[in-house]
């Protein structure tokens, strides 16, 4: 019997969600086509001459490579003619973004096109992250404060991860969390891991040591706790590729802990919260892990600013406690 197809999912838990409008499923299906845009891009873009950077610098500061543009565009496009999405943010946008017929949307996307673009240029693995949210209600204009929602307001959250195969995860609603790989020969998402949940125990521990001179001192012993086995929780061998979407996936397969501490000259660290922290954290406690900020669940935090950036650890349950229990807060 084949698998299910991406497309039928939705369908089936948009059939067993009693309220349901089909809105969320057109968003998550247009999502899946940002995708497998995205993808076949990513596929072609050495031949065609698109690594590289634009020379530009980004909101963050960043050098912007032109995958990171035409991944942008790619996510503002697919939504242009779905009325549902009254608007959008993206990690490489100022600004919020609202499209001709806002009036009729109910809901926001929020992204991060194209994570790990430093990988670009390597071949190495790459991503998107979404996250759907609820348009507050009212008749007043859209204004950049009603992006800025707490993680546990997410409708629905997830990612895409551009590596050998390209697979996208989601979960939507009170859902499970299921991923799909992409059979390029058909172009459609197939699922390959049903009602996914974190190993709580093994895995690996994940993180930039190369930082370890700008971490407070309670995170150098916590990763030299990791380094050096001494957790209590059993070996955890490193992996860091500089991607965060590649370095999740593999947390929430195989278990352990990503951690992006605070540094000393930049106390809120790199991840941004609503196009990177708040989604995937929503996808690890779906899944039954966890994640922090050191102190308070990300998904009860909310944020001041659309590029405002968070401390994060994420990914089984007792690697998270215990990272919780070595920090100082
Ligand atoms: P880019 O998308 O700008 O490459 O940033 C990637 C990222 O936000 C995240 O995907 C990585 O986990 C993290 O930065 C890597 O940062 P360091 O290079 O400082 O470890």
């Amino acid at each position: 019997m084949s698998r299910p197809t991406l497309t039928e999912h939705i369908l089936l838990s948009q059939a067993a969600a009693p309220h349901a409008t089909g809105e969320l499923s057109r968003i998550l299906a247009r999502l899946s086509l940002a995708g497998r845009m995205i993808s076949q891009r990513i596929l072609n873009a050495g031949c065609l001459g698109e690594h590289g950077d634009t020379g530009e610098v980004n909101v963050q500061g960043e050098d912007v490579k032109m995958l990171d543009i035409l991944s942008n565009d790619i996510f503002i496009r697919v939504f242009d003619t779905l009325s549902s999405v009254a608007g959008i943010a993206s990690e490489e946008m100022e600004d919020i973004h609202l499209y001709d017929d806002w009036e009729m949307g109910k809901y926001f996307v929020l992204f991060d096109p194209l994570d790990g673009s430093g990988n670009i240029d390597i071949d190495g693995s790459l991503g998107s992250i979404f996250a759907v949210h609820a348009r507050p209600e009212g008749d007043g204009p859209i204004t950049q404060e009603d992006f800025l929602q707490s993680g546990k307001n997410q409708v629905a959250a997830g990612y895409i991860l551009y590596g050998p195969a390209t697979v996208f995860v989601y979960t939507a609603g009170q859902g499970a969390v299921s991923g799909f790989t992409l059979d390029r020969s058909v172009g459609e998402f197939f699922l390959t891991h049903p009602n996914m949940t974190i190993p709580d125990g093994g895995g690996h521990y994940s993180v930039n040591e190369s930082n370890q001179t700008k971490w407070e001192s309670d995170v150098v012993d916590l990763v030299e706790s990791y380094r050096l086995g001494k957790t209590g929780l059993g070996k955890r061998g490193a992996r860091y590729t500089g991607a965060f979407v590649a370095d999740f996936h593999r947390t929430l397969l195989k278990g352990g802990v990503f951690m992006y501490p605070g540094l000393k000259d930049r106390p809120r660290g790199k991840l941004r919260y609503l196009y990177e922290a708040s989604p995937l954290s929503m996808i690890a406690v779906r899944a039954g892990g966890k994640a922090t900020d050191g102190v308070r669940d990300i998904l009860d935090l909310k944020p001041e600013a659309l590029h405002e950036r968070c401390p994060l650890y994420v990914g089984s349950k007792s690697d998270v406690d215990y990272v919780m229990s070595r920090l100082k807060g």
